[in-house]
């Protein structure tokens, strides 16, 4: 099975429809852990910790990751984080927790789709690989 870094090297940035859009149609099945009208949080497919959860705008509305953000986007990039919050509350994450944004191939991003994604549940080192 292919590397997360081997999946973001083959990604191609675009704004077209991603894996996200079928998760959020309910068109294949995700584990939702929180929903609203405009965010959608589930567990990623493939977790690097014991919670690892995937935070994303259910519009995406241009924002492929975060190098996209512009000034419209303020109220939902500070959703997106407060939910994160909301998400590691529920998740009993009271020791800590990280949050992070891959973006671009340097990045690691292989889902054009800007997400946070919340993990927990282990001590985490710095720096990051
Ligand atoms: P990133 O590498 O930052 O673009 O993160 C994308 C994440 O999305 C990655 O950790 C794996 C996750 N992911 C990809 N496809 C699916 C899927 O079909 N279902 C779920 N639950 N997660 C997925």
């Amino acid at each position: 099975m292919a590397s997360e870094k081997d999946a973001a090297l083959a990604a191609v940035p675009s704004d077209s429809p991603t894996i996200f859009d079928k998760i959020i149609k309910k068109e294949i099945p995700a584990n939702i852990v929180y929903e609203d009208d405009k965010v959608l949080a589930f567990r990623d497919i493939a977790p690097q910790a014991p919670v690892h959860i995937v935070i994303i705008p259910k519009v995406k509305d241009g924002l492929t990751g975060i190098s996209k953000a512009e000034e419209k986007h303020y109220e939902i990039l500070g959703r997106l984080l407060y939910t994160s919050k909301l998400v590691a509350k529920q998740e009993g994450l009271e020791d800590g927790f990280r949050l992070v944004i891959n973006d671009g191939p340097k990045g690691c991003q292989s889902v054009y789709h800007l997400h946070i994604h919340l993990l927990g549940g282990r001590q985490m080192n710095w720096p990051p690989g």
